[in-house]
C-alpha cells in the first residue's frame, strides 16, 4: 500500500498490471540512481566549492558568520539557497581580495613600521584584556610577562668545564628518570627499593620532587622533562587536602618552585598554582602576634607548633623564611596581604630585645616573647639570616630595614659564635644561653656563600674581611668532607675533645645529599674565580657518583666514615632542586642566572629582583 505514495512519479496505473516483484525492483533501481545522483551533487557542492571548510562549518556547526550574513542581509526574507550560496561565495572572494591587499600593503612597509604595527596590536590586546576586568580565569590580575636575563646559559668555552657541566646534566637525568620511572607523583623516590616515598612535612600534597625540580630541568634545558612536569602540575597538583603541612617546607619547595618555574618559563599555570597555595597558607598567620604557626591544616586552617619546640614556640628559620616568596606572591596576585604578613614579622622582631644582638631560635606566637635562648646559624636559625640579606638584594637594594637587620645580625654572629680552631679552621658554633657548643652543622655551611654574597654591601669597609670569612668557612666545610672515608660531609662536625671538623657522635655521621657545601663553592667561584672551588665541587661529584649513585637514582648514606656506603634509600627532592642545580651553575658561566637579576630562595629556586623602576612592577604593593 505505501509504495504508490512513496513513488508518486514512477508508479503509473499501467505498472499496476505488471508483475509486482519485477516492477518493485525497477522502481528501487531508479530510486537508488536518483538518490546517488543527488548525494553526489551535494558532496560535490560542499567539497569543490572554494573555502569548503567555511561552508562545512556553516552546515554542521552553524558558523555565526554565515548565519549573521544570511539573517541580516538586505534580502534575507525571500532569498533561496542559491542566493545564499552566491553571497557566501562573494564574501569569500572579498575576504581573499582583502587579505591580498593587506599582504601587499605590508610588503611595502619598512620593517620598523611593521614592528610598530605589531606592537600597537599587542598593546591593544593588553588594553582589551584589562578592560575585561583585568582578570584571568582564576581572578588574577593581568601581568605582562618579561623573562629576566640568563634563564638558560651557553656552553662553557673550555673543554673540561664543558664536560663537567654535561656530567651534571647526566646526573640530573639519572635522578629524574629514576623518579619518573619508580615514583612518579610521589613526593620523593626510594632509589634502592625503587618505590615512592613521602615525608609528613607535606601532608598529603604530592609531587614534591616534580615541583622542586622544575627550574633545574628548565635551566639545564631538559625541556621534554619540563613539559611532562608541567602537565603533571596542571592535572594533578592539588592543594585541597585535609592534612597538616609544614608551612616552611611547603613554602620553600612548592611556592618557591612554582614561582621560579613561572619566572623562567612564563607559563601562567605556575603563577596560578603558586598564588592558590599561598592563599592556603595565610591562615597560619592567625595568631595574637601574627608570627605564623609551624604546622597548618590546609583544609580547616587550624595551626599549631611542633610539640618539641620550646614552650610552644615558632621557629626562627621557619617563620623567617617566607619573606622572598610572599613578596613575589603580592606582586603576582595584586594582593598586598602576603607582603603585609611578612613585614609584620619584622615589626615583632624589631620590638624585642636581643641577647647580645642575637636572635634566639624560639619565639612564642601568643606572647611574642623569646623561648629558650638557643642561637644557631645552622638548623632552626639558618635561612632567617639568609632571607634578611636576600630581601634587600631582591628589592633592588631598597629594603634598608632588611639590610640593617642582616649586617647587625652578622656582626653579633661574628662576635659571639664565630671561632677559630687550634689549627686555624674558622667555624660557626652554636650558642646556648651564653655557652658555646663547638659544633657546626652541614646546614651551617651555606653561610660561606651568604657572607660572600653580602660582602659587597658590607658597611665600614668590611667587604674584604667578609670575603675572607666566607673563604675560611668554605675551607672548613671542605675539610669536613676531606676528613671522611667517603669524601662526603657529615651532618654535623665538632671542634672539641681533640678533633677538628669531624663528627664524633654516631647520629651526626650521615649524609643526605645536602647542598650547602656545594652552594658555598658556587658563590665563592662566582666571586673569586679561584679554580679550587670548581675542583672541590668536582671532588664532591666523584664521591656522589661512587657512593650515592645506585641503579634506581641517588641515595643518602648513613655513615660517611665507613669504608663502604650504607644507603638510607631516600633521594631527597632538594638533591634535584639544590645540589645538582648549584653544581651545574658551578660549571656554568656567570651570565647564567646572574646575581644582579636573580636571587635564590633557600631551596635554590631563583626569583627575579623586583626593580625600583615602577614600570617593571605593574602590581606593586604600596
Ligand atoms: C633545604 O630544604 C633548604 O636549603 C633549607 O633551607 C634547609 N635544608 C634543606 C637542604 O639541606
Amino acid at each position: 500500500m505505501p509504495v504508490p505514495t512513496l513513488l508518486p512519479f514512477t508508479a503509473t496505473p499501467n505498472r499496476k498490471s505488471a508483475s509486482p516483484t519485477s516492477f518493485r525492483l525497477t522502481e528501487k533501481f531508479i530510486l537508488l540512481l536518483v538518490f546517488s545522483a543527488f548525494i553526489t551533487l551535494c558532496f560535490g557542492a560542499i567539497f569543490f566549492l572554494p573555502d569548503s571548510s567555511k561552508l562545512l562549518s556553516g552546515v554542521f556547526f552553524h558558523s555565526s558568520a554565515v548565519e549573521t550574513n544570511t539573517r541580516t542581509g538586505p534580502d534575507s526574507g525571500d532569498s533561496g539557497s542559491a542566493g545564499n550560496e552566491d553571497r557566501v561565495l562573494a564574501k569569500i572572494r572579498k575576504d581573499h581580495e582583502n587579505a591580498l591587499l593587506e599582504a601587499k600593503d605590508t610588503l611595502q612597509k619598512r620593517p620598523e613600521q611593521i614592528q610598530q604595527d605589531i606592537k600597537k596590536e599587542k598593546d591593544q590586546l593588553v588594553e582589551e584584556s584589562k578592560g575585561q576586568g583585568g582578570k584571568d580565569g582564576n581572578n588574577l590580575p593581568f601581568v605582562e610577562y618579561h623573562r629576566p636575563p640568563g634563564a638558560t646559559g651557553h656552553e662553557p668555552l673550555d673543554a673540561e668545564t664543558r664536560d663537567r657541566r654535561a656530567k651534571i646534566k647526566e646526573m640530573m637525568k639519572h635522578a629524574w628518570d629514576s623518579y619518573r620511572r619508580y615514583a612518579w607523583g610521589s613526593n620523593e623516590l626510594r632509589p634502592v627499593s625503587k618505590q615512592g616515598h613521602s615525608s609528613n612535612l607535606f601532608g598529603s600534597i604530592k609531587g614534591a620532587t616534580i615541583v622542586d625540580a622544575l627550574d633545574s630541568l628548565y635551566i639545564m634545558e631538559m625541556f621534554e622533562e619540563f613539559d611532562a612536569a608541567k602537565v603533571w602540575v596542571e592535572k594533578n597538583l592539588d592543594f585541597n587536602v585535609n592534612a597538616e603541612v609544614s608551612v616552611f617546607e611547603v613554602n620553600i619547595r612548592f611556592v618557591g618552585g612554582l614561582l621560579s618555574a613561572y619566572y623562567l618559563s612564563g607559563e601562567e599555570v605556575f603563577r596560578r598554582k603558586a598564588v592558590e597555595l599561598g592563599e592556603k597558607l595565610l591562615p597560619a598567620f592567625k595568631t595574637p602576634t601574627g608570627i605564623p604557626w609551624a604546622l597548618l591544616n590546609l583544609k580547616s586552617g587550624i595551626g599549631r607548633n611542633w610539640p618539641w619546640a620550646s614552650g610552644g614556640s615558632s621557629i626562627l628559620a621557619e617563620y623567617g623564611t617566607l619573606h622572598l616568596e610572599f613578596m613575589h606572591l603580592s606582586k603576582l596576585s595584586g594582593n598586598p596581604e602576603f607582603a603585609q604578613k611578612v613585614m609584620n614579622i619584622r615589626k615583632v622582631l624589631n620590638r624585642l630585645d636581643k641577647p647580645q644582638g642575637l636572635y634566639p631560635n624560639y619565639l612564642n606566637p601568643n606572647s611574642g616573647q623569646w623561648g629558650q635562648h638557643h642561637v644557631s646559624v645552622g638548623g632552626l636559625g639558618d635561612s632567617f639570616y639568609e632571607y634578611l640579606l636576600k630581601a634587600w638584594l631582591m628589592s633592588d637594594k631598597t629594603d634598608d630595614e632588611g639590610k640593617k637587620m642582616y649586617y647587625d645580625a652578622l656582626q653579633a654572629i661574628e662576635t659571639n659564635l664565630m671561632r677559630k680552631s687550634s689549627s686555624g679552621l674558622t667555624y660557626i658554633a652554636e650558642w646556648k644561653g651564653g655557652l658555646l657548643e663547638h659544633k657546626m652543622g652541614h646546614l651551617t655551611c651555606f653561610a660561606g656563600g651568604m657572607i660572600a654574597l653580602g660582602a659587597d654591601g658590607a658597611p665600614s669597609d668590611k667587604t674584604g674581611h667578609q670575603m675572607e670569612q666566607a673563604a675560611e668557612i668554605a675551607r672548613t666545610c671542605h675539610e669536613s668532607y676531606a676528613r671522611t672515608a667517603l669524601k662526603l660531609g657529615p651532618e654535623a662536625f665538632r671542634f672539641d675533645g681533640g678533633v677538628e671538623a669531624i663528627a664524633t657522635r654516631q647520629n651526626e655521621k650521615y649524609f643526605i645529599l645536602r647542598p650547602e657545601v656545594i652552594e658555598t663553592y658556587m658563590y665563592m667561584w662566582r666571586f673569586t674565580h679561584d679554580p679550587k672551588y670548581r675542583e672541590w665541587g668536582w671532588e664532591a661529584v666523584q664521591a656522589l657518583e661512587q657512593h650515592c649513585k645506585v641503579e634506581g637514582g641517588y641515595s643518602g648514606v648513613r655513615d660517611v666514615y665507613a669504608s663502604t656506603p650504607n644507603h638510607d634509600d631516600v633521594q631527597q627532592s632538594f638533591y634535584l632542586a639544590e645540589t645538582l642545580k648549584y653544581l651545574y651553575l658551578l660549571f656554568s658561566d656567570d651570565d647564567h642566572l646572574p646575581f644582579d637579576h636573580w636571587v635564590f630562595n633557600t631551596e635554590a629556586h631563583p626569583l627575579p629582583v623586583i626593580r625600583k623602576d615602577k614600570t617593571d612592577r605593574p602590581n606593586e604593593v604600596e
